[in-house]
């Protein structure tokens, strides 16, 4: 009898937990007003310009869903578990909830063929956490899914370093094959072997619709303990309160700073100040721009930690291009014509709806036209084209310009695409195993600096990334 009261006290207190509640804007998504009921969270979901569609690109959006919870008594993050039943999940119409077979978060996207506005709609999660007493946050990233298929990688002009063009198959990604890269200085092409386990992108994944941004990069390092957040961040977290956090200046519009320093043993609390004459996390405070100033550790722990991936050269291709015969010097949104916006042209600055006044065939953020990144998506509109808005094939926005991300190169052929686990090292490392961390990546697509139009095209390898942050290099992931 004492056994069973003991049971129900301890189920009474976290039956209807009411969680700290959590407003997660990645550019237009939103998530709020979680509640806690045994193991379920429930929460509030919205986001704009969702499809689901049968005819070219034959894909969907979706948004990755992450649930962390603090522990109240030690005060640390940790992931939640979810379950793998797709089943033990609900969400309300017109959204499905799809598991994952390892539980690190769910896909929620259309159930069924359609576009538009999704309005603020109820989902229901069921973790798999010990019960205990404890805040959540749910996190949400919008991503494109890319599905199965062949493609072409090398867009016919033999750069340095550009594939040699040729078509990945799913025969070839079954039985591993063997790319070829060119060199003018001795004109010689060199192979890589890649095994049957290196991710190829015949199979169907999802990629990031957008850059990683401030503000994520923000909800990041708020769940990380002080000796994680000292790697991640530029300024020692100790700094006092209105300190950059990445740069040791304000230029370059990156916002991200210290709201409440560290007291040397709790960890700092950061926000967005992209204006530093108002408050913290104010509507102009660069929440959306793309989080610029990362390093190669900065993102491959925030990918470890969302349960993402780095994508790999060829996927990078697949990501661009799609299933199109390639065209040679192409950029990210289909064709060769780029056209650098203007900074006298930008509107709502700092803003969630910071953009550009005028329109354009491959309008993009390069040629050092502005001092910095600007919102993720910022060409896009509910109207846009793929080429107006810089698209992608499958919609993944701003590959081009903006800022600098990588994928692994072919030459770290022992990358088997595992996926982050939702948790880094005590210092704040990704862990997971066969990732690239030094010299094995490649630079992709250019940066609001890149002068060179050739290192903005889909093909071109020549690029390096850096491990060390730079006001040009930023990230996205793939699962
Ligand atoms: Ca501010
Ligand atoms: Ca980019
Ligand atoms: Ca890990």
């Amino acid at each position: 009898m004492n056994q069973i009261l003991t049971q129900i006290k301890r189920l009474l207190a976290i039956i209807v937990f009411l969680a700290s509640i959590q407003h997660t804007t990645a550019n237009n998504l939103n998530i709020s007003g979680s509640i806690v009921s045994g193991s379920n969270i429930t929460f509030n979901i919205s986001w704009e310009n969702s499809w689901n569609v049968n005819t070219a690109p034959n894909n969907r959006d979706a948004v990755w869903v992450i649930v962390k919870y603090q522990d109240c008594a030690t005060r640390e993050w940790a992931h939640a578990n979810l379950s793998t039943l797709s089943t033990d999940h609900t969400a309300g119409s017109p959204l499905q909830v799809d598991a994952m077979s390892d539980g690190k978060g769910v896909f929620i996207r259309r159930a069924a063929i359609g576009a538009g506005n999704i309005s603020n709609t109820s989902v229901t999660l069921k973790m798999n956490i010990t019960p205990g007493t404890y805040n959540y946050k749910v996190l949400g990233i919008e991503m494109v899914n890319v599905p199965s298929g062949d493609f072409y990688i090398g867009d016919g002009y033999n750069y340095d370093y550009t594939f040699i063009q040729r078509q990945i198959t799913a025969t070839n990604q079954s039985s591993g094959t063997s790319v070829y890269y060119w060199y003018s200085g001795n004109s010689t092409s060199y192979q890589y072997t890649l095994p049957s386990s290196y991710p190829m992108g015949t199979n169907s994944f999802y990629c990031m619709k957008y850059e990683l941004s401030q503000q994520q990069y923000v909800d990041f390092l708020n769940s990380l303990t002080l000796s994680q957040q000292v790697n991640r961040t530029t300024n020692a977290p100790t700094s006092a309160a209105g300190t950059y956090a990445l740069v040791n200046s304000g230029t370059d519009r990156n916002g991200i700073a210290t709201m409440t320093s560290s007291n040397g043993a709790d960890p700092a609390v950061y926000g967005c100040n992209l204006n530093s004459g108002n408050a913290f996390n104010s509507s102009d405070d660069g929440q959306n721009i793309a989080c610029n100033y990362l390093s190669l550790a900065d993102v491959t722990a925030y990918l470890d930690w969302a349960g993402l991936r780095p994508m790999t050269d060829i996927e990078f291709e697949k990501i661009c291009r799609g299933p199109l015969t390639p065209l040679p010097g192409e950029y990210p949104w289909g064709n060769t014509t780029i056209t650098a916006v203007n900074s006298a042209n930008l509107i709502n600055a700092g803003t969630a709806s910071e953009g550009f006044s005028n329109t354009a065939t491959g309008l993009c953020n390069y040629n050092n036209a502005m001092t910095g990144p600007v919102r993720v998506g910022y060409a896009a509109t509910g109207s846009s084209g793929r080429s107006s808005s810089g698209a992608a094939y499958y919609g993944a926005l701003d590959l081009g310009g903006n800022v600098l991300e990588f994928s692994v190169s072919i030459s770290l052929t022992t990358f088997n695409g595992i996926l982050g686990d939702g948790t880094i090292n005590a210092s704040g490392f990704g862990d997971a195993t066969n990732w690239p961390s030094s010299v094995n990546v490649t630079a992709r697509a250019g940066s609001f600096s890149t002068t060179s139009n050739i290192a903005m095209t889909v093909s071109n390898r020549q690029v390096t990334y850096s491990t060390s942050r730079n006001k040009n290099q930023g990230g996205r992931g793939v699962r």
